[in-house]
């Protein structure tokens, strides 16, 4: 994989700068105007908030949750914010509004020029918004959107509003059907909050399930998170017990996906810092060691400093394993960091192993919380760098593996977006909005006094890339949720030396918020990669040769390949 790699780049320089070999990293010089030449590959974005009509659409909200989604398949995802209305109903006149709070808002996007608000839709609803993502529940060809509100009857301002599920009606409108959907308050299931909302086949049944996650951190919290299976017909059915899940198990964000190499969906929530490994017959076994520092694993009502929050898989040093990445929200500490843990390869008995690794990958500490995290190659030179996100965003570029295979990080790097006054976002999602090939931002901003800042990616020379997704009707999970992507140097599909890159689709790792089901690569270099998509569970590979760069490439399960190029 990639340390073999770059041992016989090394040996074959010549040959590769004659050749179409991979070009390592070469990032692209300019003259500066103090006349030092200056590499200008650094990590860029520019807010494009007011040009789309952001800034006028979402006045009036204190945004929590995100979620992207293409739901009128036109290729170009499309967004769910929610805002998290708990605050008295002057705290909205903001910057023009009036004096209340806007509700969730649907917006579809429009060839990644403007957006425009879904109006009047089910999910326009008052409550306090905290997580949402977009997934084919019903598996018709139409992204279905479930969100998560919190729920505590005992809190004033929340509306009484609970969870929602809404079918897509095919025509870009979303039909309300949480009242059967068992997700919203019941007192048989006691579904009655959730802080965010995790999308897994964990039974490998085809049917995508529902991991509804809830905190026990603030005093609207309950602390019980839910294991809900796809019975069909949108319709959910409470399997935490009978799934070997304790009740009480609770966190702020985390991940879904296969962390350990066997096609099954595992998980793990950040903050109680528990993952829990799939037993492939619809149970689940808790890691019966920890990797993390003493200190962050207690409990946030027993006091602890570091409240860790959100985390997202990655593969951060090229060697074909899925490291980690942790963020930290609110504690009572004035420090705070992004943690890295790389992984060291899976035992005998399927046991992960990890390490942190944070200060030796550069990786300090900053004087901001930092809920959400992405890992992500936002540059397209290859290398998955990282961004975290409050008050602004955060970017660490990764420089490549050190001599003892540890990835190096440069940074951070604010994002831009950031106007001055108190800000806060709280997730994240990091689709291509206007398919250009570079990885965009939406910050949901927690203050009404602010602006949710769209940051769309302009870093210069990251124009080789390929995003890949699924939409295979003979699969019933037709999107490959969970599925792990791999690419490969042309005519080496399967080879492991040959292996550019690795990605575990989900729709709902980090915190609060949701992404696209792609899996996005930089592919400096080549004009062709092979690509293998291993399915979960079932573990089904599809191998697909010389597929051409630079393009969002929609597999279906058979030529042709319906494709966007560039
Ligand atoms: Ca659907
Ligand atoms: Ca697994
Ligand atoms: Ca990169
Ligand atoms: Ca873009």
């Amino acid at each position: 994989m990639k340390k073999v790699f770059i041992k016989i780049a090394s040996m074959f320089t010549l040959a590769i700068v004659a050749g179409s070999f991979y070009q390592a990293k070469d990032p692209v010089v300019n003259s500066s105007e103090d006349g030092l030449e200056k590499a200008t590959g650094q990590i860029t974005f520019s807010d494009v908030t007011v040009d789309v009509g952001l800034d006028e659409l979402l006045k009036g909200m204190h945004g929590h949750s995100v979620a992207w989604g293409d739901i009128n398949n036109d290729n170009y995802p499309d967004l769910f914010i929610g805002t998290f209305a708990t605050h008295a109903d002057e705290r909205y006149a903001f910057r023009g509004h009036g004096d209340f709070p806007e509700p969730d808002k649907l917006l579809i996007n429009h060839g990644g020029t403007h957006f425009t608000e879904v109006t009047p839709s089910p999910t326009q609803i008052k409550g306090m918004s905290s997580g949402a993502a977009f997934a084919d529940f019903d598996n018709d060809g139409y992204l279905d959107l479930v969100t998560s509100h919190i729920a505590n009857s005992s809190e004033d301002n929340n509306h009484g509003r609970s969870n929602g599920l809404y079918r897509n009606d095919g025509r870009g409108g979303m039909i309300d059907v949480s009242a059967k959907s068992n997700l919203i308050y019941n007192i048989d299931t006691v579904v009655v909050s959730a802080r965010n909302t995790f999308v897994l086949d964990y039974d490998g049944d085809g049917r995508i399930d529902l991991l509804m996650q809830d905190d026990d951190c603030w005093r609207w919290s309950i602390g019980r998170s839910h294991l809900m299976r796809n019975m069909g017909n949108m319709v959910f059915k409470e399997v935490t017990v009978e799934a070997g899940l304790p009740e009480n198990m609770n966190g702020l964000g985390g991940f879904v996906g296969d962390i350990n190499n066997d096609t099954w969906p595992d998980f793990f929530f950040a903050h109680t810092n528990v993952m829990y490994l799939n037993n492939q017959d619809g149970t689940f076994r808790k890691l019966d060691y920890e990797f993390f520092d003493p200190q962050y694993s207690a409990n946030a009502r027993a006091g602890n400093l570091v409240w860790t929050c959100g985390a997202e898989i990655g593969d951060l040093n090229g060697d074909g394993l899925l490291d980690m990445v942790m963020g930290d929200h609110f504690g009572n500490t004035l420090s705070h960091k992004a943690h890295v843990y790389i992984n060291k390869g899976i035992g005998k008995n399927g046991d992960p192993h990890f390490e942190e690794v944070s200060e030796e990958v550069g990786i300090d500490t900053v004087s901001q919380k930092e809920p959400y995290v992405a890992i992500e190659d936002l540059d397209n030179d290859g290398d998955m760098d990282i961004l975290v996100s409050t008050r602004e965003s955060f970017i660490y570029t990764n420089t490549g593996n050190a001599p003892n295979g540890l990835p190096q990080f440069s940074g951070p790097t604010g994002s831009g977006g950031h106007s001055g006054g108190l800000q806060y976002w709280p997730a994240g999602g990091m689709p291509d909005f206007d398919r250009d090939g570079r990885l965009d931002y939406l910050g949901p901003q927690w203050y009404a006094e602010e602006r949710s800042p769209l940051l769309r990616n302009i870093t210069e020379g990251a124009d080789n890339y390929i995003s890949i997704r699924m939409d295979i009707p003979d699969e019933d999970n037709r999107n490959g949720i969970g599925a792990m992507v791999r690419i490969y140097e042309p005519g080496s599909s399967g080879k492991e030396d040959a292996l550019l890159g690795i990605k575990c689709i989900s729709v709902s790792n980090g915190y609060s918020g949701g992404n696209p089901a792609e899996a996005h690569f930089g592919t400096p270099g080549y004009e062709k990669v092979d690509i293998s998509i291993t399915m979960p569970c079932d573990g089904n590979v599809y191998f697909i040769e010389d597929v051409q760069t630079r393009q969002l490439f929609t597999y279906t399960g058979q030529k042709p390949y319906s494709s966007i190029l560039h």
